[in-house]
């Protein structure tokens, strides 16, 4: 089982490929990187990062790919620094993704409510195209929302499954994550998706007070860990979601500052139990 990632390292503040590589290659599958760009940090909650656009060494990359015939069983998208990347996302799926193989996006582009910087309405709608050629989509509810053009201020838990509607007319299996829902007057954190057939699911987790920077890509690491070892989508988000939460207490609990990312370290094995678990 051979995939490959596709996101930018920034190099302080755990998330992009320095998460995704790590969580993906323990499922015990290869993952192989195409970096979109190297920065010195990410871009959210720290100032003065350098952003170095790595756009022009990626066709000489993807030639020396085609020279070895590499194909990929999955190819999954994460931050994309430019519009220009988002069509190089769709080339290289063309030319890489084997037949049949799953092509997941996470439509990174914003939290809170709020466009991270660098991205306006435009590269919105662009990211719309991407998410229109994958086979599952991982935005959070921030993203949902302007992937649907919905308010996200005035968005209540009512609201949720007419924006997985929505989404499922850009993909058919849209995982939306960081959905809060009120049960027996807790709050807790859910993932709403649906299944190929439609279905509107969910998944809740403790809430965790706070906003904890990558902890989406943690989500989907694990998600497409899972999902490479044959584990069916309820099942891939329920570990998927389970880990999260616990990488976010642990992170909670260490009392590390939230932007420098999730401490999901100490929470892989149980993750990976879970794993194997679930894929026997
Ligand atoms: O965690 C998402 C992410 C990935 N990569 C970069 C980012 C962000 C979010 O801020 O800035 C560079």
């Amino acid at each position: 089982m051979r995939i490959l990632a596709i996101n930018d390292i920034s190099c302080v503040g755990k998330c992009s490929l320095t998460v995704a590589l790590p969580i993906i290659s323990a499922c015990g599958v290869t993952c192989d990187i195409l970096p979109t760009a190297i920065l010195s940090t990410h871009t959210g909650c720290f100032q003065g990062y350098t952003f170095r656009d790595l756009s022009e060494d990626i066709p000489a990359i993807l030639a020396h790919w085609k020279s070895l015939h590499l194909q990929y069983d999955i190819i999954v998208s994460g931050y994309l620094g430019s519009i220009d990347q988002i069509e190089m996302v769709k080339q290289v799926k063309t030319d890489l993704l084997k037949e049949g193989g799953l092509f997941i996006v996470d439509p990174v582009m914003g939290d809170n409510g709020i466009l991270y910087s660098h991205f306006d309405k435009q590269f919105v709608n662009e990211m719309k195209g991407l998410c229109k050629i994958a086979d599952v989509i991982v935005p959070n509810l921030t993203e949902a929302c302007f992937l649907t053009d919905t308010e996200y201020k005035t968005v209540t838990e009512k609201e949720y499954p007419a924006i997985l509607a929505k989404l499922r007319e850009l993909c058919p299996s849209p995982s939306v994550t960081g959905c809060d829902i009120v049960k027996d007057g807790n709050v807790r954190s859910a993932v709403f998706y649906t299944d190929k057939a439609g279905q509107l699911k969910s998944y809740a987790t403790e809430k965790i007070e706070g906003a904890f920077h990558g902890a989406g890509d943690v989500y989907a690491s694990a998600l497409v860990g899972a999902l490479a070892r044959g584990i069916d989508m309820d099942k891939a988000v329920e570990i998927s979601a389970d880990f999260t939460k616990n990488a976010i207490a642990q992170t909670k609990k260490d009392g590390t500052e939230a932007r420098y990312g999730l401490n999901s370290e100490s929470q892989m094995l149980a993750f990976l139990e879970n794993v194997d678990k679930a894929a026997k």
